[in-house]
């Protein structure tokens, strides 16, 4: 490219290279440039939002220099790329994290506070990215920063919602959701007016022969939207790599329909289809665990994975390979199953658009494609109608079941003897209407399937793709636990701590390699060290105090126990459990003698998360835990004792607050139901002890930290089937403590019980689904056993600097590493490291 340019033209563009900023004087020179010209302001109305802008759009120039380089470097070496298709990236904020990547945040704060502002304020202004709903998003967020910083050729695609998951209020005690509207500035997204992608929906399919008698399919008719990109540039840390995160924005696209419509007059009618076109990226759907089957949903999917393969193949077009080389090029990885239609979108280019025979087309596509599959709830499980997709992508459906059809067929010539196999594994679900299994499409559409912890993964085997492992073969199915950002979930949120462990690791080294922490374990004993540590986090619980009055009006005890559950709101978290649990303590505790109450373990029992707008059972057991809190943290018996608080909307930017300031944290899922979970990990890097049930990554958390550091409790999930078994077939016995606390709401205690009769009835009367009784007595012994240990602080602390060395395992980086070898192929590309980075 650079060839090409003529010498004069050349020298006049190297002579006016623009750099970036490269110490205090050329940041604030950059700010208040930013300020006088970009924003239009003058030190005379620099507001904070002001500062906060300009700051951003001097760092965002600085890391757009950056993505420039990393993207000519990418595009020279030419090497295999990982694209990650994800319908959500959680990102939360992006200035913090972008001068801490730099290296620069020293830097920006001398400068700021030159200029008459608090770094800490200037932060504080930015809206969260909110891009996903819960770990899913989050994940894929960690993803993409481990991905740049081991300097991975990496992008992500997704979808610029206008509106994010929405933003909780409680309004007496109920959760009330708030629109997300958070582009009104957004200094991080660079528009691509330039780069857009139409995308065809509906209309019908016409077939022809061509001259050597082979059939081809014309998708004609229907409606074009246009696809705009717009372009997030991902910092890594310590390293110049600045990698792409491409949204796709939709718009109406200014065809020959508007044409025609405005030739007639119907002005009203083009506003309306620009309404309706841009409807699709307008906003993310607020579910956690579920799948509703709404044509919008189908069409952002369809719309995102579209533009992202137009946007992909024409990458590798560039390049001039034979099509055989896509799979050498180009690695997709699906997260979860909602961009399955990519497998489908491109054996229809390859075979439609660019004349491929079927197998040959086929066997590119299911050597490009991997897929992670991120819970068993049955729920969640993605099926769409055929009818809706036969009216949206009439082609599509046509393909779906000609691979369905080849797959059926080589099923039966390997099992020919068992005629149900071919109905468990079929895509098309045989009912009415027939549906389109997405996990199914997904895993005959991939080379490699994966859970996202050693549980679930087995799970998945033994369970829902059981029949697949027969036909496949095991070594298609692989685990890769999750992982974590230590950049943000310790770096950033936890600066005294990470500041603390450099000092004992020999600099920041562990931030790259978290194995490094094991370093620390060797100054357990060391006095001034424990001491610092627990000033640490005393301070951290102060911060969190002062959060929580200013937001829920609630003043907490700092040296209390601060046990924290924050998650999205499922029965299947069971925060019911937990808040029964709370209302047992209370009980306890009221009926103790005050020299008694005088001999317990002060708590705070803090509560965060978004219940799904649609999900009534979960919006109940909010209700229930605010009822609860109001009752408690105004019973002078109990005083300091007890106190129970919901923080509303909870999110990234809350979390950085939260995680830090836990002493235990809770991971109560009725063990074989999450996942993996991902706070966990965060919770114990933190220096937190959790309290949890053997599922998910618990029970690799407690190999690595070892079983003397976790309060695990409850049945297994080996049990799970027979209990509820059990519970249906047999007699049901409420746990007698239990039934004390249903007793005690039933009696009005926290208000109106009508309200709460179906968070009781769901255990007593209904199967007790989730077996929040089955657990309850271990659960409420297992927390004695925390108030226990807590009581000895040394002991404590030495638990909490013992787990956190452990914790290596846990880091994005080793998660992305496995990806990269045992999925995607990929290697990092050479970049030489700039000094003060
Ligand atoms: C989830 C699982 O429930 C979690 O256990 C897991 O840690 C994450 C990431 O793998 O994926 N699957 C899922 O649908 N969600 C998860 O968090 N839901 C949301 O993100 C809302």
């Amino acid at each position: 490219v650079e060839a090409s340019i003529p010498e004069p033209q050349r020298e006049a563009w190297l002579k006016h290279q623009v750099s970036g900023f490269k110490d205090k004087d050329g940041f604030e020179s950059e700010v208040v440039r930013h300020v006088e010209t970009t924003l239009a302001r003058s030190m005379f109305n620099c507001d904070e939002s002001a500062a906060y802008s300009a700051c951003s759009l001097a760092f965002r120039d600085r890391l757009i220099l950056e993505w420039n380089r990393t993207q000519q470097r990418q595009t020279f070496v030419d090497s295999k790329r990982l694209y990650y298709l994800s319908l959500e990236f959680l990102m939360g904020r992006a200035l913090d994290n972008a001068m801490l990547n730099i290296g620069q945040k020293d830097t920006a704060k001398a400068g700021l506070a030159d200029l008459g502002f608090r770094i800490e304020d200037v932060i504080e202004q930015e809206h969260d990215a909110a891009l996903g709903n819960g770990g899913l998003g989050r994940l894929a967020a960690c993803f993409l920063d481990s991905l740049a910083s081991l300097n991975y050729p990496a992008w992500g695609y997704g979808l610029r919602y206008r509106y994010g998951i929405f933003k909780q209020e409680i309004i007496d005690g109920y959760q009330v959701e708030v629109p997300d509207y958070w582009l009104d500035f957004n200094p991080w997204e660079f528009p691509r007016h330039d780069v857009t992608v139409d995308i065809q929906f509906f209309g019908n399919v016409r077939k022809s022969t061509d001259e050597n008698g082979r059939t081809i399919a014309h998708w004609e008719g229907g409606e074009i939207v246009k696809a705009v990109a717009y372009d997030v540039p991902i910092p890594g840390y310590a390293t110049p790599s600045t990698n792409n995160l491409r949204l796709w924005s939709s718009t109406a696209a200014s065809g020959e329909f508007d044409f025609q419509k405005f030739n007639n007059g119907d002005y009203e009618s083009s506003v309306a289809d620009q309404q309706r076109a841009e409807t699709i990226s307008a906003v993310l759907y607020p579910n956690d665990n579920l799948e509703r089957g709404k044509e919008l949903r189908l069409k952002q999917q369809y719309f995102w994975v579209a533009a992202s393969l137009y946007d992909i193949v024409r990458r590798f077009k560039k390049s001039k390979r034979p099509w055989r080389e896509f799979p050498e090029q180009v690695a997709i990885q699906l997260n979860d199953t909602h961009p399955t239609l990519a497998v489908v979108e491109l054996q229809r280019i390859l075979l439609d658009l660019e004349g491929l025979e079927w197998d040959e087309a086929w066997n590119i596509v299911t050597n490009t494609f991997g897929y992670t599959n991120h819970t068993v709830l049955p729920e969640a499980l993605e099926k769409w109608s055929v009818p809706l997709i036969q009216h949206l992508l009439p082609r599509h459906l046509q393909i779906i079941y000609d691979i369905n059809l080849y797959f059926l067929q080589s099923v039966e010539r390997r099992f020919p003897e068992d005629r149900e196999l071919l109905g468990r594994v079929s895509i098309i679900e045989e009912s009415q209407p027939k549906m389109v299994r997405m996990a199914h499409l997904a895993i005959v559409g991939s080379h490699k399937v994966n859970g996202v912890a050693e549980l679930h993964s087995d799970l998945i085997k033994t369970t829902i793709f059981k029949d697949f492992v027969t036909i496949f073969g095991p070594d298609k199915f692989t685990n890769v636990t999750n992982g974590i950002t230590p950049r943000r979930w310790l770096h950033q949120a936890n600066p005294r701590l990470s500041e603390l462990i450099s000092s004992k690791t020999g600099g920041k080294d562990f931030l790259t390699d978290l194995n490094e922490l094991n370093k620390i374990e060797l100054h357990v004993k060391d006095k001034a060290f424990r001491k610092e540590w627990a000033a640490i986090k005393l301070a951290n619980k102060e911060r969190l105090a002062k959060h929580i009055k200013a937001s829920a009006g609630v003043t907490v005890n700092p040296t209390a126990l601060f046990d924290v559950q924050v998650k999205r709101i499922h029965e299947y978290k069971r925060q019911q459990l937990n808040i029964f649990g709370v209302i047992h303590r209370y009980l306890t505790l009221k009926a103790m003698s005050p020299e008694e109450r005088k001999k317990q373990q002060s708590r705070v029992s803090i509560f965060g998360g978004k219940a799904a707008p649609g999900y009534w059972m979960a919006k109940q057991i909010i209700h229930l835990i605010n009822s609860v809190g109001k009752v408690v943290n105004n019973d002078e018996d109990i005083g300091d004792l007890l106190k129970v608080v919901f923080l509303e909307d909870y999110n990234v930017s809350k979390a950085e607050i939260i995680i830090p300031a836990s002493d235990i944290s809770e991971h109560i899922s009725t063990a074989g139901t999450e996942a993996s979970g991902t706070s966990n990990m965060k919770f114990v890097l933190n220096g937190g002890l959790i309290i949890g049930t053997c599922d998910g990554a618990n029970i690799e958390i407690t190999r690595e930290i070892g079983e003397n550091n976790i309060f695990l409790f409850g049945n297994l999930a080996e049990d799970v089937e027979d209990l509820r078994h059990a519970h249906t077939y047999g007699s049901h016995e409420i746990d007698p403590d239990l039934n004390r606390v249903f007793q005690e709401i039933e009696k009005g205690t926290f208000g109106s019980t009508q309200d709460f009769a179906a968070l009781i009835s769901a255990v007593r009367d209904h199967g007790d689904y989730y077996l929040v009784s089955d657990d309850f007595h271990s659960y409420i012994e297992t927390q004695a056993l925390v108030d226990e240990a807590y009581r000895n602080q040394e002991e404590w602390i030495t638990k909490c600097i013992t787990s956190v060395a452990r914790m290596g395992f846990f880091s994005s980086d080793r998660c992305i590493n496995e990806y990269a070898e045992g999925i995607w192929n990929i290697e990092p590309l050479r970049v030489e490291k700039e000094e003060g980075a």
